[in-house]
């Protein structure tokens, strides 16, 4: 898992940091871009992202922020380039079908977890941590908007470290489709599936484990199985930060409603409500957001370090 030969360096490069830690065999935690540019606002997207980093470091793993510069897919970002990313208005949000458009034309594009994975994948990390993953949106059934995340789930060789889904999506349809593509979800730590605000979805988490070793142990044997796909790790926003259920329920259905009367579809749809609901909580909802991505990144770094003394 660290044939970085594949791609040549005009199509992909490593940060010194990551070239090192990769040649190396030191664990590696991917990071994604979507968040930092269209996920959060300026600057405490670029604030936030530094800060996670640093808690991959202090957790032995060297953390690899991954985006699109120029249309060149590169892991690891320097200040600069983070800089650029969590100000700039022009940063394409990728995910796998833009993601070939968009290097050709030589652009900047943000990625999504899916296309996060794509790049992780072929610099051979297996880790990566974020907040929330996309997945089926209320509504589907009329609209078809599911997100490629979990398709990519499916077919991609990454465990994705997140602290479940927001209640913007259908929850139930959404782990009814991990479940119909083989994606394992298992809850850290809980029997419950997290609702990334909030501590409880009111699912039932699939699957459960208590230990970053054991969550290794089922990545390392999805390899050793043959199995193509990646995992969802669903790591519970910490109590201190947890918001009330009741009350994120109501706000997110006005938020819903927001984005039906502005006409928001399409990609449009995730930051939109992601940006109503940081202005609905009086900025409560970000602070909650920071919390429980620092939080996965933690957990991201363990599970990376015990797959490298398993291996
Ligand atoms: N969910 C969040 N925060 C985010 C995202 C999702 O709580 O920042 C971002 C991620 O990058 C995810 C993407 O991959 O939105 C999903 O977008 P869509 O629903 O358009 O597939
Ligand atoms: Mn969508």
């Amino acid at each position: 898992m660290s044939d970085l030969k594949k791609l040549p360096s005009r199509l992909l490069s490593c940060s010194p940091e990551v070239q090192e830690a990769v040649e190396q065999g030191r664990a590696v935690v991917a990071l994604e871009s979507t968040i930092i540019a269209h996920g959060m606002p300026y600057p405490k997207n670029v604030e936030t992202a530094r800060e996670v980093e640093q808690i991959i470091r202090e957790n032995g793993a060297v953390p690899a922020t991954i985006a699109v510069l120029e249309g060149k897919i590169c892991i690891g970002l320097s200040d600069d380039q983070l800089e650029h990313l969590g100000k700039a208005e022009n940063v394409a949000k990728l995910s796998r079908r833009d993601l070939p458009l968009i290097m050709a034309q030589k652009r900047d594009g943000a990625t999504t977890v899916a296309a996060t994975m794509i790049c992780a994948a072929l610099a051979g990390i297996g880790v990566f941590a974020t907040g929330g993953i996309g997945g089926v949106h209320r509504g589907a059934e009329q609209d078809f908007d599911i997100s490629a995340d979990l398709e990519e789930l499916s077919q991609t060789p990454v465990a994705v470290v997140c602290a479940g889904a927001k209640s913007i999506l259908d929850l139930p349809k959404t782990l009814e489709y991990l479940e119909t593509h083989g994606v394992p979800v298992v809850g850290y730590k809980t029997d419950v599936f997290p609702a990334f605000y909030c501590q409880d979805s009111g699912l039932a988490a699939p699957l459960r484990s208590d230990s970053a070793a054991e969550i290794a142990g089922m990545i390392s044997m999805q390899r050793t199985l043959g199995y193509v796909g990646g995992s969802i790790v669903a790591n519970p926003i910490p109590d201190s930060h947890a918001m009330e259920t009741g009350q994120m329920n109501d706000i997110i259905a006005q938020a819903l409603e927001a984005a039906v009367h502005d006409g928001i579809h399409g990609k449009g749809v995730t930051p939109y409500l992601l940006a109503k609901i940081v202005e609905m909580t009086d900025g409560a909802s970000l602070k909650a957001n920071i919390a429980l991505v620092k939080n996965n990144a933690k957990l991201a770094a363990e599970i990376a370090v015990s797959l490298k003394n398993q291996s």
